[in-house]
């Protein structure tokens, strides 16, 4: 991005400008608060699709009507290893955070644990959420349907979601590692952004409306989606429909696609997190055997590979150098015209 079409914001600035969005469009400020974490959080580690982008889709989803902007999630333990939160209508952050200390004391006591977040409001990347749970010493996963706009491998029609599985893994020094991908070839936001900036997407992200390849992101946005890697990603969109749907009693992107009814919010429905712990199975020798990974993980950059989440910590790091952010102009135009 060329220095004229880019503008620096504070992270402070940016935490201001989303609070005020949000709060304006009627969110409680305990959610605001949550959703500006990861807005800025997004923001600063470069993540076009996932960032201040969101506050858009946000307000967007506000104005449905279909997000429950003062619930109060409620945290319950349903088993030695099992926590739930309902998150009442309201967005994933809030109730993530409220059901996190359960997770976490659970899976230290039984060495595994699952968090199952029901009756959300998802719009975010998952990441946010993984570093929470890794910070505490956890190796976590975590997923979630969203909306029908993905065909499955060999269709041509909408049925997944674009569904997101992330993993994380504890090591050394500040950063763990972690993945976090769509199981479409690309998330839904990228080609949102392929569309306002009148770009072409790659054959392979999606179909028109007759199951033809496209390169016309609005096309491929009014057919279908494809999953990534064909008949694998396929299956693992099917297992996140699964384990985050029916298996904790809630939707799949078909049924949280039909309960927005037209109306264009963010997917509604449930996310599963799954945490354990290294000392479960490993006791004290648990600081060894993760030293090993380390030997893994230089396997990869040792032969010029990178690992996951690499550029996202890289653009971290050089956002907390400089204190901020650097927010294109027509995002910023876009944002303050939600004040209009
Ligand atoms: P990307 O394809 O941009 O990236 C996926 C992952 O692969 C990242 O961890 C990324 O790390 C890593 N990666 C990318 N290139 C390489 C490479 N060359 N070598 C090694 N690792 C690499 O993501 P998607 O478009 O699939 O998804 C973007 C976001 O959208 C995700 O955060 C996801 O959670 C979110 N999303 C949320 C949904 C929801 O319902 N809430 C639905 C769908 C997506 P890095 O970041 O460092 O590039
Ligand atoms: O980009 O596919 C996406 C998405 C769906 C919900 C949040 N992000």
């Amino acid at each position: 991005m060329r220095n004229h079409d880019s503008m620096f914001l504070t992270f402070d600035q940016l935490a201001d400008l989303s609070r005020r969005i949000l709060r304006g469009r009627g969110l409680s400020p305990g959610h605001a608060e949550a959703v500006t974490r990861t807005i800025v959080a997004g923001e600063r580690d470069g993540c076009a699709s996932h960032g201040a982008y969101r506050l858009i889709v946000c307000a967007a989803t506000l104005a449905t009507g279909k997000v429950v902007p003062d619930a109060e999630p409620q945290v319950t333990s349903r088993a030695p290893a099992l926590a739930q939160v309902d998150a009442g209508g309201g967005y994933a952050q809030l109730a993530f955070e409220r059901g996190l200390p359960m997770l976490v004391e659970k899976a230290r006591a039984a060495g595994i644990a699952a968090l199952a977040i029901n009756n959300c409001v998802h719009f975010a990347a998952l990441w946010p959420e993984i570093e929470a749970v890794v910070a505490e010493g956890l190796v976590a996963l975590a997923c979630t349907p969203s909306h029908a706009w993905v065909a499955p491998a060999g269709g041509t029609r909408p049925l997944f979601g674009t569904n997101p599985i992330a993993f994380g893994w504890p090591r050394p020094g500040p950063y763990p590692f972690v993945f976090d991908f769509a199981t479409s070839a690309v998330a839904r936001g990228e080609i949102e952004l392929h569309r306002r900036a009148g770009k072409p997407i790659p054959i392979g992200w999606g179909v028109d409306a007759e199951g033809r390849p496209t390169t016309d992101p609005a096309a491929a946005l009014g057919g279908a989606m494809l999953t990534f890697g064909g008949h694998k990603g396929s299956a693992l969109s099917a297992m996140i429909e699964l384990i985050a749907g029916p298996l904790i009693g809630d939707m799949t992107s078909a049924e949280s696609l039909a309960a927005d009814g037209g109306a264009g919010s963010s997917p509604i429905g449930g996310e599963l997190i799954v945490a354990i712990d290294p000392r479960g199975f490993l006791g004290d020798a648990a600081g060894a055997h993760l030293q090993r990974a380390e030997t893994l993980f230089a396997g990869i950059t040792g032969q010029g590979a990178r690992l996951p989440s690499q550029r996202r910590f890289e653009a971290r790091a050089a956002s907390l150098a400089r204190g901020g952010v650097m927010l294109a102009r027509g995002l910023y135009k876009d944002l303050l015209a939600l004040f209009d």
